[in-house]
Parts: structure tokens; sequence; C-alpha cells
């Protein structure tokens, strides 16, 4: 498992090749993670947003990352959380899924040997994704996806997350 990582930081600061906002099905920007990453990469991005028209829940669309030091943005739209029996977690995973399937199709598509992929906690903040089940999700599907040519970093801005990772991780 030498292609994950851990971090505890703010995702907007990283220089990786992607880093995956947490958007809404606008994709037209927010708060939390989505309202950093907006801030930082200026208004060219929400221009670019705006051609998108919107993503559902559980699929992803890549923009340039513009004034950020990553290269590309992968926004995908986390479920919001009911009561668990709303597909909820299966939508949380197809995040994970169809953000390493345009990971991989950047890489093959501008001829790199790796990428690298930053993941915040989707749907844990706003959207109140339990955090426990939620890192579980996202660290399993990661595993299952196995890509050896994507390296993947968790980006936990919080403690209580950093916690639950690093429980998964070691
Ligand atoms: N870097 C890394 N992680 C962050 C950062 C940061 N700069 N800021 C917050 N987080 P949230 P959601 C963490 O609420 O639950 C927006 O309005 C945060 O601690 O950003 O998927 C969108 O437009 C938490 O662990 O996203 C949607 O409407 C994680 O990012 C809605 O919120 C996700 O929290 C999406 O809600």
């Amino acid at each position: 498992m030498n292609n994950i990582k851990l971090i505890k930081g703010d995702i907007t600061n990283l220089d990786v090749d992607i880093i995956v906002n947490a958007a809404n099905k606008s994709l037209l920007g927010g708060g939390g993670v989505d309202g950093a990453i907006h801030r930082k990469a200026g208004k060219q991005l929400l221009e670019e947003c705006k051609t998108l028209h919107g993503c559902n829940t559980g699929e992803a669309k890549i923009t340039n990352g513009y004034n950020l030091k990553a290269r590309k943005i992968i926004h995908t739209v986390g479920p919001v959380y009911y009561d668990g029996n709303r597909n909820e977690d299966e939508l949380l995973k197809n995040c994970y899924v169809s953000s390493m399937r345009l990971a991989e199709d950047y890489r093959i598509n501008n001829n790199l040997n790796r990428v690298s992929i930053a993941f915040p906690c989707i749907s844990t903040g706003i959207y109140h994704f339990p955090k426990d089940k939620a890192s579980l999700i996202a660290f399993n599907t990661i595993k299952e996806i196995n890509n050896q040519n994507i390296d993947v970093i968790f980006v936990c801005f919080e403690e209580e997350d950093y916690k639950l990772y690093s429980n998964l991780i070691n």
C-alpha cells in the first residue's frame, strides 16, 4: 500500500497533479472545502464550471487548477446524509470511483507514468456523513481500485478525521 498517504492540512496548498473538490450539484461553488478551492483558484474556475452544467451525486467532472499549485481539480458531488437508507454509502463510494477514473484518464491522455491525487473527506462536513463510516468507504474503495499508477493522498482538515484515517492506514 505504498501509494496511499495521509496528511493533515489544507488541500488548497498542495502541489499535486489533482485535488478533489467536495462540490454540490450546481458546481458553482459553496462553503467548506468548495469555497476554499474557488477562492484560491480564482474567478476563472467559476467560469469553467459554468460550462459544465452541473454534476449528479456520485459523479465527477474535471477542470483546470488555475491559481492553485494543483494542475487539475476533480469536482465530485457527495451524498447528503439522511438516515443511511438512501443509498448514501454507495453514492459516496461512487465519488471515489468516478474521481479515480477521471484521474486515470488524465494520466493516460497526458502520457504520464504516474499522477498524484488528493482527496478531502467528502460529504463529512456540511453534508453530515458520519466520519467513521465515510473514512472506511474512502479507504476501502481506493484499496479495491488498486491503481498502482496513482498516488493517493487523504487530506484531513480536522483532527478527528486524521485519527480515523491513521488507524486505517497503520
Ligand atoms: N482542505 C481540506 N479539507 C477541508 C478544507 C480544506 N481547505 N475545508 C474543509 N475541509 P465540506 P461536504 C473538510 O463541508 O460535507 C459546500 O458548500 C471538512 O473539514 O467542505 O461534502 C459544497 O458546495 C470536511 O472534513 O463538504 C456543498 O454544498 C470535508 O472537507 C457542500 O458543502 C468536507 O466538508 C458539500 O458538503
